[in-house]
């Protein structure tokens, strides 16, 4: 284990000893870590982050937002007779009253409640979780609509702008530092034949036809826990990016997850493809929830925006393989590189069925 958990949990408000603590989850970004505690009533389970600060800057301003979040979440679930310590994150308090803890390294702590008796899942293992996780992210949406001023910070600066994530990828490709370039030559001309469709949603934000509103960006299916005993989606969790933004970013980003046939970085692109049923279950589960508060603007750009957010997503990756693995963490040689293709993969696949695609949430808008 690369950090002293022991430091850790004895810097928040815990009441017991420490019993054992091992990494935990499968993410890009942080370091989660669960523990497991011997109180008064017996062991009690928590979840450790630390928070990454080279990405995310200002983690003090990121912790705000979970805080204002997490329990405006609470007192929403509370008033419609909901359990809010299984059905949104809860912060524990730090022993100096923060609701985070800085180590001597200057690394940013925070710790939740275990929510138990519910998992994630990194690949779908039955279908009708599909439909209940987007509607968990439908709900998430509208709960946060009412969320008092003032506006959350923006914890990564044009997080979802993705005509701003083209430019950096031209840049990375015009300084080529890592001598990649010549190696996925497919992938750039993929993406310079997809120009015209990277500032679709950005226009219509701009041109306010499209809200601004509380967007999650980062609405993979492994980030919201799924009930063990009922299948529902229970809660969203994540919350690092949760800040101003077009919600339809959050459905493109669910579908690039959620329908996909194969894992992120799967190397036989043969396996990668789009299950069009899912996506089929993915939309009723949203548009169940989210349908009510949508506008036809919105509505009308959901397939699109599962196109423009996987395409997003793999320009993001193929931009850090070009600057030589910078941003998410790899795991092996051209780890990048591989969860581009299979981005790019379902994007082509998405564009031959669009129709469909656009059939599909026709019949449930
Ligand atoms: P990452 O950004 O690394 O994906 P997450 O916040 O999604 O971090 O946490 C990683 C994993 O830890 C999740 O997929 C989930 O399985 C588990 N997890 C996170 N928070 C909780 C919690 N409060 N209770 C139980 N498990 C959790
Ligand atoms: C990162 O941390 P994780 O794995 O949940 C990334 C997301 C990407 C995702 C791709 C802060 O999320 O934006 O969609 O990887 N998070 C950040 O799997 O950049
Ligand atoms: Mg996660």
């Amino acid at each position: 284990m690369k950090h002293d958990l022991a430091d850790v949990v004895a810097n928040f408000q815990i009441d017991g000893t420490l019993i054992e603590a091992m990494p935990y989850g499968s993410g890009h970004i942080n370091d989660t870590y669960a523990s497991r505690i011997q109180t008064s009533d017996g062991p009690v389970r928590f979840i450790h982050q630390r928070i990454n600060h080279l990405i995310f800057t200002e983690p003090e301003k990121l912790m705000e937002n979970i805080q204002r979040v997490t329990v405006h979440l609470g007192k929403k679930i509370t008033e419609a007779g909901g359990n809010p310590d299984r059905e949104t994150l809860t912060l524990i308090d730090a022993v100096d009253g923060n609701c985070f803890y800085r180590d001597s390294e200057g690394n940013y702590w925070r710790t939740y409640k275990f929510i138990e008796g519910a998992k994630t899942y990194d690949v779908v293992e039955k279908e009708e979780h599909v439909y209940n996780a987007a509607f968990a992210f439908g709900e998430f949406q509208k709960m946060l609509s009412d969320l008092p001023a003032p506006r959350l910070h923006e914890t990564i600066p044009q997080f979802g702008d993705s005509p701003w994530r083209l430019r950096q990828f031209q840049d990375a490709l015009a300084k080529d530092v890592a001598n990649r370039a010549a190696g996925c030559k497919a992938e750039i001309d993929f993406v310079l034949a997809r120009q015209d469709i990277v500032p679709v949603l950005m226009d219509l934000l701009e041109q306010k036809k499209v809200p601004e509103r509380i967007t999650h960006y980062d609405t993979k299916f492994n980030n919201v826990m799924i009930d063990d005993e009922t299948g529902k989606g229970i809660c969203v969790i994540d919350l690092d990016t949760v800040m101003p933004g077009i919600v339809n970013y959050d459905f493109g980003d669910s579908c690039r997850f959620g329908i996909a046939t194969a894992t992120e970085d799967e190397t036989d692109l043969s396996k990668v493809g789009v299950n069009l049923d899912r996506f089929d279950r993915l939309s009723g589960g949203y548009l169940a929830s989210a349908r009510e508060f949508l506008t036809d603007t919105e509505i009308d750009h959901l397939a699109f925006s599962a196109k423009l957010i996987t395409f997003t997503i793999g320009l993001r990756f193929i931009t850090d393989h070009l600057a030589g693995d910078v941003y998410f963490k790899t795991h092996r040689e051209n780890h990048n590189l591989d969860r581009c293709r299979t981005q790019f993969k379902m994007v082509s696949e998405m564009e031959k069925m669009a129709e469909q695609m656009d059939a599909i949430i026709a019949k449930y808008r």
